[in-house]
């Protein structure tokens, strides 16, 4: 792993994300979904969720993150997963909380959408990076993420979204991750997006198991020697439950910060986490004592 390394993501007008490895910043989970894994349905008031949006960042949340559509993976503890939601029911959600919070604030604002269409409209309103699970799986969000020329975060995941869990199969996660993170680097490349805007994920819990999803973890320096920032979404996640036995997802702050500290100090930039307060003094406190705090 490089230590330290200074990551600067170029956001609209002018303004600039840095991130650093293994001092990591965090990603302000905002739910708009009646149906997400930890909060579904407490968000789809816009007002609350501009206001909880808003508290995450005096929280010291580096980023929001708003999504509009559950991705929860089906095959596994979810059955048969999220349901696919139609772009104009995604748009419906977003619109309305984009839009105010973008008037209200300056701070970076990230869309978790796997759509184009999503995307687009979200870039006009002001949105500052994309966050596709899908890595750019939809052929017209290469091409729009390089002409709007910000950043974009690719998730590692296999199979489709409903079946996922049912069909995990690797020899060596963390080598394979790897090579399929470069893989769809590389692709983005070809439609023009700069190597500087591209943050890699390897999709803790996408179509991966209790020991995958440690792996990654404890390996990580394999992949921030890919020399790009890593964001890991570990919060709340079913994982954790397992490992810290059987505890449900309501109780999984503690098993979440541990998670957090562990991503950090392999070498992670980001980290995307729903209790943002808790998360950012765990780091905080992390760094202070391993001696690393700037
Ligand atoms: N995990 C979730 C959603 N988006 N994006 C990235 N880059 N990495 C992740 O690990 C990730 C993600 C799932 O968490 P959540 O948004 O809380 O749940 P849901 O998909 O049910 O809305």
């Amino acid at each position: 792993m490089s230590p330290g390394k200074l990551f600067r993501l170029q956001l609209p007008r002018g303004r600039t994300l840095t991130l650093e490895a293994g001092a990591a910043k965090v990603m302000g989970v905002v739910n708009l979904t009646p149906d997400s894994f930890s909060d579904g349905g407490r968000f789809l008031d816009p007002e609350r969720a501009v206001e909880h949006a808003l508290r995450l960042i005096e929280e010291g949340a580096a980023v929001v993150d708003l999504g509009a559509e559950s991705t929860r993976p089906g095959g596994g503890v979810y059955g048969s997963g999220a349901r696919t939601v139609p772009p104009e029911e995604e748009l419906a959600r977003l619109i309305p909380v984009l839009r105010r919070l973008r008037a209200l604030t300056d701070h970076p604002i990230s869309v978790d959408t796997r759509k184009a269409a999503v995307a687009r409209v979200a870039l006009d309103l002001g949105a500052d990076l994309i966050n596709d699970i899908s890595a750019l799986g939809d052929p017209e969000m290469g091409p729009l993420v390089a002409a709007a020329r910000v950043p974009v975060i690719l998730m590692h995941s296999r199979g489709e979204l409903p079946t996922m869990q049912r069909e995990v199969a690797f020899r060596d996660v963390v080598a394979e991750v790897r090579e399929e993170l470069l893989g769809l680097r590389d692709r983005a490349l070809t439609f023009g997006i700069r190597q500087d805007q591209i943050v890699l994920d390897p999709g803790i819990g996408f179509g991966k198991y209790t020991a995958h999803n440690a792996a990654l973890l404890r390996h990580l320096d394999q992949l921030v020697a890919l020399d790009h920032p890593i964001l890991i979404g570990a919060s709340r996640k079913s994982f954790l439950g397992e490992l810290a036995g059987m505890v449900p997802v309501e109780a999984r702050l503690p098993a979440s910060l541990a998670a957090a500290i562990a991503a950090q100090r392999n070498g992670a930039s980001l980290v995307r986490a729903h209790d943002v307060q808790a998360t950012v003094q765990a780091l905080r406190v992390d760094l202070a004592l391993t001696g690393r705090l700037a």
